[in-house]
């Protein structure tokens, strides 16, 4: 008796797994596919992913999930929930829209262009993030919708680096923001407990996957489509727990009893739209001058040599990826006063050379660092967002904190 109880309970056991996705038919018909991705918090190294620098990032337990159900009409109907509203284009062939609406067609084109068409569907995306607070809201879309689509269209999944390279080319080509790759591979690649240290040169050796910012957006409708070669179910390549990838070095993130909270600034940061891309242009002036082909590879001297303000923005550059090297070091010492005082030399340099700051964040940092922060920096594009603050034990944070755990990858998930 004991062991048909037991054999039943594994049966049973065997028969949940087995179990697509989601199978409840809910308003709207049966779920397909549904997946989450993540936000994320850089811990430090600021506006040096796209100069194949250092990042310091996690994937946050906040994020955005995607729900995925048959269409029959040859068209992606997409709904977002928070926002109550809609948008509707051709699963073949989609044409370019604004703001939100351009990520899932930007997904769905890069997608076909990769060679993964994807079947019609009808998408409903709800989140936990806010949007424009800095916390990568985008990404955590971009990889929802990719691993749901893939999965709603019947592939595995393909090499994550891989998709984290054809996420960037959505935001360059479709989004119109410059972004390098630190908030897809955190959102990618997190891992619960963890920081990952990312060397965004050996990631890609040199070659992000996106156009040259000069480049002209791709044209939609059916950008890139004729590239498409239809590929067949894939395998997972590197999965969450898979191989280790080249320049992905996961760091301990042991706080004890010290807290990680974001406050938000309340003025809202839109990359496309704010200097991000100027940013972006003026390190590739400055390489221009430098006679080199990435940041990464000025010496000490370079800020020198150059005119202002292109001398600050280099010097930012090589000292924040300084900063990353040596927050590594602190967390494997459990150094976390010295954290601490990187995030508050990255915020002065965020604000000093690289010029992203504006007052309401000025105003939160030094509310934060008034409350006892020891240490407190804006995080991500900057121009708005949020302020990222440590509070040692015994200081509490604000009411409006949020606290911010790393938390795991991209993934697909059940209702
Ligand atoms: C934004 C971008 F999306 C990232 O690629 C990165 O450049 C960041 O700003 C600044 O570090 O989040």
């Amino acid at each position: 008796d004991a062991d048909r109880a037991s054999g039943g309970a594994r049966r049973a056991r065997m028969r949940r797994r087995a179990a697509p996705v989601a199978t409840r038919a809910g308003r709207g018909g049966p779920v397909s596919a549904a997946a989450f991705g993540p936000g994320r918090v850089n811990l430090v190294g600021e506006h040096t992913d796209y100069n194949d620098g250092l990042c310091l990032p996690f994937a946050i337990e906040r994020g955005v999930t995607v729900r995925a159900r048959p269409a029959p009409d040859g068209l992606i109907r997409v709904h977002a929930l928070d926002i109550g509203a809609h948008d509707v284009f051709a699963a073949d062939a989609p044409a370019r829209a604004d703001g939100w609406r351009s990520f899932a067609r930007g997904v769905v084109a890069e997608l076909a262009a990769a060679g993964y068409p994807v079947r019609p569907a009808r998408l409903s995306v709800a989140g936990t993030l806010p949007r424009g607070a800095g916390m990568s809201s985008s990404a955590a879309l971009e990889v929802a919708l990719v691993l749901a689509l893939l999965a709603h269209s019947g592939y595995g999944e393909p090499d994550r680096l891989e998709l984290a390279q054809l996420l960037s080319r959505v935001e360059n080509t479709w989004v119109g923001a410059r972004t390098g790759l630190l908030d897809q591979t955190a959102s990618l690649f997190g891992r619960p407990g963890h920081a990952l240290r990312l060397d965004i040169r050996a990631l890609t050796g040199g070659d992000q996957g996106a156009p040259p910012p000069a480049a002209e957006p791709a044209a939609g409708p059916g950008a890139r489509a004729g590239r498409a070669v239809p590929r067949p179910p894939g395998r997972w390549l590197s999965g969450p727990a898979g191989r280790p990838v080249p320049g992905i070095e996961p760091v301990r993130l042991d706080l004890g009893r010290w807290r990680l909270v974001t406050v938000d600034s309340g003025v809202r940061h839109a990359i496309a739209a704010s200097g991000y891309n100027t940013r972006r242009e003026e390190c590739a002036r400055a390489c221009e001058l430098l006679g080199i082909s990435s940041l990464r590879d000025a010496d000490e001297d370079a800020p020198g040599r150059l005119p202002e303000p292109l001398g600050r923005r280099v010097r930012h550059v090589l000292e924040e990826n300084e900063r990353v090297r040596r927050a590594v070091v602190a967390l494997r010492a459990g150094d976390l006063p010295e954290l601490g005082r990187l995030l508050d030399a990255s915020h002065a340099s965020l604000r000093d050379l690289y010029e992203v700051s504006v007052p309401a964040v000025e105003e939160t940092v030094a509310r934060l660092v008034a409350d006892g922060a020891a240490g407190a920096r804006l995080v991500g594009g900057g121009f708005g967002g949020s302020v990222l603050a440590l509070f040692p034990p015994g200081k509490r944070p604000p009411a409006d904190a949020l606290r911010v755990v790393p938390g795991g990858p991209g993934r697909l998930v059940r209702r």
